[in-house]
């Protein structure tokens, strides 16, 4: 069990994070670190030294993010692509074993708002279709941006914002089947580093799982993932399952497509959350809890214990409870309450299994 720290900026404290039931380390990465950049050595020994002093590890880093160059399939590729060798390399030298990563053009996950308040006066991430049709790329931002508070959220950096005209110009003519191709080649490039670094690359799925300002996106489904692993047909190249991305298509059924790739060995790292689906391509997140949301976490994390997943877990996102102020999704309380309500899950279910 892990949980995700933004590093020294982050307001939850490694202390806090450590006297969470059940766990073993954290999900980081180098917050500072421009994408494309090489992460160095020395920098990585610090932050290794500095969670290890709490008694914990680092287990996944999450992201290295993927340059858009990379994505669009231009020439500096090229570069960012060695980088991202170098930065792998690197990373194996302090002991990481997987890393997550995710090849959605321009934004990471997106939401319409970021405070939505729910009845009990928590507030949610959520995400409304009608809204997002009303709303350009400079205007989520600033939706993003007021409801952040203006603390960074990793996938929403400023110099982001700055080249959004450009970005949306270059992806003009670049269709799914494109992006597939540049996945290919930069996977190609990528896993026999990873191999033989002993590193396992786990792709996100895309947040949300559809299209969205008519750019494409492709990591949205069990097909889509099947032609994933397939790229390069080596286990090195997998998947972080994440629940909650996967959930807000109906279709998606979660606990089956944990069966089928945990069967083959291509799961490498786990998300899991939930989120009430509101209609077709709307939805907002809520608490861990089943009833609470769309998805089943017991048939989830069922599905993890039948399939002997041995990797790692955590809870992705949780609400704003009991008036934590941070940010949006990031805070404490509710991530830990979800990793309670997994252990609990998870020790009823193997002792039932005895
Ligand atoms: C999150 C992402 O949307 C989500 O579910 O887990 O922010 C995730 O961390 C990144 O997309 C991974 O690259
Ligand atoms: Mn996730």
């Amino acid at each position: 069990m892990t949980f995700r720290w933004y590093g020294k900026d982050d307001k939850i404290s490694l202390k806090h994070i450590s006297q969470i039931p059940g766990i073993n380390g954290v999900v980081t990465s180098l917050m500072h670190i421009n994408v494309g950049e090489v992460w160095k050595l020395e920098e990585l020994l610090e932050l290794k030294k500095n969670v290890n002093s709490y008694n914990l590890n680092i287990e996944v880093i999450e992201s290295v993010n993927v340059h858009e160059d990379i994505k669009l399939g231009l020439p500096l590729k090229k570069k960012y692509i060695e980088n991202y060798k170098t930065t792998l390399r690197n990373l194996s030298k302090i002991g990481i074993k997987t890393v997550c990563y995710n090849f959605m053009p321009i934004f990471d996950w997106t939401r319409t708002d970021l405070e939505k308040p729910l009845k009990d006066g928590s507030t949610v991430l959520s995400f409304d279709n009608e809204t997002l049709k009303n709303t350009d790329a400079n205007q989520l931002f600033d939706i993003i941006k007021k409801g952040s508070k203006d603390i960074i959220i990793p996938g929403w950096e400023i110099d982001r914002l700055s080249a959004i005209e450009k970005l949306f110009k270059q992806y003009e003519n670049v269709s799914e089947e494109d992006l597939w191709a540049n996945l290919k080649h930069f996977l190609e490039e990528i896993i026999p580093v990873a191999k033989e670094c002993g590193i396992n690359m786990a792709i996100h799925p895309d947040d949300p799982p559809f299209s969205i300002f008519g750019l494409p996106r492709i990591i949205t489904c069990k097909e889509s993932l099947n032609r994933l692993v397939k790229l390069v047909d080596d286990s090195h190249n997998g998947i972080t399952l994440c629940s909650g991305s996967l959930g807000p298509n109906k279709s998606n059924d979660i606990p089956s497509i944990i069966r089928h790739f945990g069967a083959m060995g291509r799961i490498h790292f786990a998300h899991i959350r939930n989120i009430k689906q509101i209609s077709n391509k709307s939805f907002h997140e809520s608490s861990h809890l089943s009833s609470d949301g769309s998805l089943d976490l017991y048939e989830i994390v069922k599905a993890y214990i039948d399939i002997g997943f041995k990797e790692h877990v955590r809870p992705d996102h949780g609400r704003m409870i009991w008036d934590e102020k941070g940010m949006p999704g990031y805070g404490l309380y509710d991530r830990a309450l979800g990793i309670a309500y997994l252990n609990g899950l998870y020790e009823a279910i193997t002792k039932e299994n005895k």
